[in-house]
């Protein structure tokens, strides 16, 4: 957290009960009609296209019953999924009509960073436009993506005012045939601070602050399923600084997928964390009749970090005639198509990646050092794997993403993790948080450089708005043997 945290924080009680008071904190507002859960638009390809134009326009909003004003994708904080499958082509003109610069940014997937594809230097200047396209290859992992703004010091605003939506690459229930026609709900998890009846100013976004969380820019709106019926539900974290850590009352989250790649087995939670960026496909099936709700528990990220309030998302109904032949939950492993293990395979290089910040909490680093997008930190070479230690000498959290490619989770802290998959995110602990392990926390991930398609540069930094705005991102150039510029 930064300084201001600090001082919002003495006061917090104090706002925390005006808020409440005024209806501002989710749950606590009692409607007479509660809203059904609605899914986003989905704007699908045709003939392997998808042709979109992206106008950035100020815009009003209403979340919570309460509206104001902030820079959007055609003015809704919802803006569509874009569903596209292996080997198709993404034409995206993005107009920008704000008085900041802007970009667009492909989260997860693997294409490649050049212009005028997944390039994060481009800074559309306002009243200019860019015309991405994205070539998606034809065995890319399947499974949901998103895009959001990445300009460096606008990247925290620019999400929190609604500038994030799903990217479906199709195909990821394909292996189960007893899933073919399954509901699937795509839940957008974004929170917005609302002061004074303004979206924040420039740099006035403080973590800690009461905030309005949002399903689908809906708060608590009623999403129903029958006794047994399951339901494939993607609970997508793609707001600006916030971990949610979930909760489904009564009932066990099964999960088959994890940004954008399937697991290699089903993993079941009772309570399952989503850090800043990730995406959770997973199966819930309709329990005994009842009403049931999806909460975020209140989440403290370190003594040098930030207290969340927790919130009921939405509310679960199930009614309705039970479904008589249920799907058998867990899938069985059997019915994953093999991934490899990439935490025993042989790899080309190991590295050291250090997060930190200053003891005020407004700057922060990786490896001693704050972004510069004319820096190259890391040179790659394409064709291997490689194993980085990431470490956390910070007392907060921070979460680790690297753009273009996938890591496998080996060790945290000292503990080997279950082979599940691969994802491009990873919560790492703070110093101190486990009294066992000594030193830094830290997470030892392995990284597939193999593709050449990452051929170019581009980042990894933390995915907490806050953090990534002001220090805490790195380049990396991915170059082919024999082309690699030496490492500074
Ligand atoms: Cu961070």
């Amino acid at each position: 957290m930064r300084g201001l945290s600090r001082i919002a924080a003495g006061i917090s009680l104090l706002v925390l009960v005006s808020v409440l008071s005024a209806g501002g904190c989710s749950d606590n507002k009692k409607k007479p009609d509660r809203e059904e859960f609605v899914n986003p638009v989905v704007i699908h390809s045709r003939d392997g296209v998808i042709d979109e134009v992206f106008d950035v326009i100020f815009s009003e909003h209403e979340v919570n019953g309460r509206s104001f004003v902030s820079a959007a994708y055609n003015g809704t904080f919802v803006p569509p999924v874009l569903s596209v499958k292996r080997g198709d082509t993404i034409h995206l003109r993005v107009n920008n009509s704000i008085d900041q610069m802007t970009n667009m940014h492909y989260h997860g997937m693997n294409i490649s960073p050049l212009s005028p594809s997944d390039d994060i230097f481009i800074m559309i200047t306002p009243s200019s436009s860019f015309d991405y396209t994205v070539n998606i290859p034809e065995d890319h992992p399947e499974g949901m993506f998103y895009y959001h703004p990445h300009l460096y010091g606008l990247t925290e605003e620019q999400i929190m005012g609604g500038m994030s939506g799903g990217l479906l690459v199709e195909g990821v229930l394909e292996p189960f045939p007893q899933l073919e026609g399954i509901k699937r709900q795509i839940m957008y998890l974004k929170d917005v601070q609302i002061q004074n009846g303004e979206f924040p100013p420039p740099g006035g976004i403080d973590p800690s602050a009461p905030t309005n969380f949002t399903v689908n820019g809906q708060t608590n709106p009623v999403l129903r399923i029958r006794p047994g019926e399951t339901q494939f539900w993607t609970l997508m974290n793609i707001g600006a600084d916030l971990y949610y850590d979930l909760e489904l009352e009564g009932h066990k989250f099964y999960e088959i997928e994890r940004d954008g790649n399937r697991r290699s087995r089903t993993v079941e939670y009772e309570e399952l964390l989503l850090p800043t960026s990730s995406r959770a496909g997973v199966l819930v099936q309709g329990g005994a009749p009842g009403v049931y709700t999806l909460r975020a528990k209140k989440f403290n990220t370190g003594p040098q970090g930030d207290n969340y309030g927790g919130a009921t998302l939405l509310t679960m109904i199930v009614e309705g005639d039970p479904v008589l032949d249920p799907v058998e939950l867990p899938i069985p492993e059997a019915e994953f198509p093999v991934v490899g293990n990439l935490c025993e395979m042989p790899v080309q290089r190991e590295r050291d990646i250090v997060f930190s910040e200053t003891a005020d909490g407004d700057t922060f680093f990786i490896n001693g050092k704050e972004f510069d997008p004319s820096r190259v930190d890391t040179v790659v070479e394409i064709g291997g794997l490689e194993r980085w230690r990431v470490q956390n000498t910070s007392g907060e959290l921070h979460v680790f993403h690297i753009h273009l490619t996938d890591f496998q989770v080996c060790e945290i802290n000292g503990v080997p993790q279950p082979f599940v998959g691969s994802q491009d995110t990873i919560n790492i602990p703070y110093e101190g948080q486990d009294p066992d392990f000594e030193g830094p926390g830290e997470a030892i991930i392995v990284i597939d450089f193999r593709n050449p398609i990452i051929e170019g540069k581009a980042v990894y930094h933390c995915h907490i708005g806050e953090h990534e705005d002001n220090g805490m991102m790195a380049v990396f150039q991915a170059c082919l043997p024999g082309t690699c510029p030496p490492e500074e």
